[in-house]
């Protein structure tokens, strides 16, 4: 099994407009997975992007349901807003992958996943389990969730994939982002890290700029995600806006960062 984070950088430009979609990034992403498929299985678990971020932040979701009903009552049409935008991502992605023949489906992650300090703390993985199992392709995608602690909060994307990473083992999981993989350093200043231990992730986020960015902690949380999921899985970070580099990830020759483990 494959896991294959699309990133909200890669299927939309997340400072460009609301909602935008790269339909061509999706439609080649679906026809290098259908190189592979049936003869491999697939799950997907896409981001936020241009999507559920704005949502998020306009309605401050990461910050609960306060006692104040008034402030609590618009922070819950924000959720169901936010909720909304996912799954309008959700149908585009959907959509291109079933023109290839690709039979994706989709899982709603607030329907499957509660959560607790930014991390699954329930998930039900039947449906998800049995959808592979029949070779269909699921479909996730962070989104908002039901919270144990602050009633409502966001998952990532990322923070699904480790939990799926710790319950299913799956082979590799591949995070495709705009930029060629992990650089050591912030963009434009860094240089690109082929081969990145998983002991060395700490001191690397160390030298990161991990405050501000997006409501889910941008690379910074994808390396400590992926300091996890290194645990039980093959890891790989490519570019998904060049052709040919999810295809080398999932081959296994292909140009990026590995975490090695
Ligand atoms: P989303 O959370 O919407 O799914 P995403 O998964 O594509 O988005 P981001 O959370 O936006 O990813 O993180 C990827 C971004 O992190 C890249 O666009 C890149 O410019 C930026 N970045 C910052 N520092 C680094 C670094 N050292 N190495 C790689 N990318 C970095
Ligand atoms: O982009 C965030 O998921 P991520 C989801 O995978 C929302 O971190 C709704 C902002």
């Amino acid at each position: 099994m494959i896991i294959v984070k699309v990133g909200g950088s890669v299927f939309s430009d997340k400072k460009g407009k609301p909602e935008n979609f790269r339909r061509d990034v999706v439609a080649r992403i679906a026809r290098e997975i259908s190189e592979f498929y049936p003869e491999k299985n697939f799950i997907i678990v896409h981001g936020g992007g241009s999507f559920g971020h704005p949502y998020a932040r306009r309605y401050s979701i990461r910050d609960g349901i306060p006692d104040d009903w008034k402030t609590a009552r618009f922070r819950m049409v924000g959720f169901s807003e936010t909720h909304q935008a996912m799954l309008r991502a959700n149908s585009a992605f959907i959509r291109e992958f079933l023109q290839r023949g690709l039979p994706a489906f989709s899982v709603s992650t607030s329907s499957v996943f509660m959560t607790e300090n930014g991390d699954v703390a329930y998930g039900d993985l039947e449906i998800i389990k049995r959808l592979v199992e029949l070779r269909f392709i699921p479909v996730l995608f962070g989104d908002v969730s039901l919270d144990l602690a602050k009633g409502i909060d966001i998952l990532s994307g990322d923070q699904i994939i480790t939990y799926l990473a710790k319950m299913l083992e799956p082979e590799k999981v591949i995070f495709l982002m705009d930029v060629d993989g992990v650089y050591d350093g912030d963009p434009g200043e860094g240089n690109l890290i082929q081969a990145l231990g998983r002991d060395e992730i700490e001191s690397l986020l160390s030298k990161l700029t991990c405050s501000g960015g997006d409501v889910t902690g941008g690379i910074c949380n994808k390396l400590r995600e992926a300091k996890k999921i290194a645990k039980h899985s093959e890891v790989w970070f490519v570019n998904g806006l060049v052709p040919g580099r999810l295809s080398g990830a999932i081959r296994g020759d292909g140009f990026g960062t590995r975490i090695v483990p």
